[in-house]
């Protein structure tokens, strides 16, 4: 069972809605996810079974999933990141510390062993762009990839309720460096994207096994394609998701995300209107397309 937000198409309305596992769209009379947990809650019961519930009687909406302007799945107060939870990533980060040339210990063997993760904080709501919208450049980078991520989906607790698809945009170049430009090589408008649905924790058996694809096209051509498995994670969703609840306050429906291991060949930096598309096995396709236009912020 999965999560979607869709905006209907005459009336603009945000509608929410659940996915069955026969890809039926089924709308519900609730405005968000949050909603619907708490609701489950006080009826002493499963969300998936208060959606089961809910939904037994109704018909699905004619479109179909693919045919919906999707919105990301849930407002997001906060989307935190954790960073060097994969060999992959280790050697990555190495590689742009290093210009390659990695002669000794760096600060990314450290934490990738260390008990304490890296987590950082990475986007706003206001930051954050949802499925089939533009993510944006940063106009002093010349070296900018997408990191694709599996999303933990958190309550207030810290508790995962869902799992979905986040791309951590990161520009290697700032970062390399000096690991302290961090926020700047990792926030920036438009420069995290979430979606396109939710999977409710309930649904799944064994997070250590989504299967993630990364695929990058140029005008229409693939430039790149990676693909990867949670089970090589270094570490634990709880224990990521602990370490950010810790002394912390988490806002209901905080994502964090759980680092990448997928990384293009170093030679490769996104360019104006390259399309990338991350899939996890279960959730779906996060699609974006990214723009070098200056961001224009509110206000
Ligand atoms: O140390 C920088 C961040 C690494 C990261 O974002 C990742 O491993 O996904
Ligand atoms: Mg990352």
């Amino acid at each position: 069972m999965k999560i979607i937000r869709f905006e209907q198409k005459h009336s603009n309305k945000t509608i929410l809605a659940a996915v069955t596992e026969d890809s039926k769209v089924f709308t519900l009379p609730y405005s968000t996810l949050l909603e619907v947990i708490e609701e489950a809650k006080s009826k002493s019961i499963t969300t998936v079974e208060l959606i089961t519930e809910l939904i037994k009687d109704s018909l699905p909406i004619d479109e179909k999933l693919e045919e919906l302007d999707l919105l990301v799945p849930i407002e997001a107060p906060e989307v935190w990141a954790s960073g060097v939870t994969y060999q992959k990533s280790k050697e990555a980060r190495n590689f742009e510390a290093t210009n390659g040339k990695l002669d000794a210990t760096t600060f990314y063997d450290k934490v990738y062993d260390a008990e304490r993760p890296e987590i950082f904080l990475k986007s706003t709501k206001e930051r954050t762009v949802g499925p089939n919208q533009d993510l944006f450049l940063r106009s002093d980078s010349d070296w900018q990839i997408p990191e694709p991520e599996l999303g933990l989906v958190l309550n207030g607790e810290g508790e995962i309720i869902g799992y979905t698809v986040g791309n951590d945009m990161s520009c290697r170049d700032i970062e390399g460096e000096n690991p302290l430009y961090l926020p700047q090589a990792k926030v920036w408008a438009r420069s995290c994207s979430i979606g396109p649905a939710i999977l409710l924790s309930e649904k799944v058996k064994d997070p250590y096994n989504f299967e993630i694809i990364c695929r990058i096209y140029r005008n229409e051509e693939l430039q790149f394609e990676g693909t990867a498995n949670t089970g090589q994670l270094k570490r634990g969703f709880e224990e990521l998701a602990g370490f950010l609840k810790r002394d912390n306050i988490l806002f209901p429906g905080t994502v964090l995300l759980t680092g990448t291991c997928i990384v293009p060949p170093n030679e490769f930096t996104l360019a104006d209107n390259d399309r990338i598309e991350i899939e996890i096995s279960g959730i779906g396709v996060l699609k974006n397309v990214v723009k070098t236009q200056v961001a224009k912020l509110a206000n």
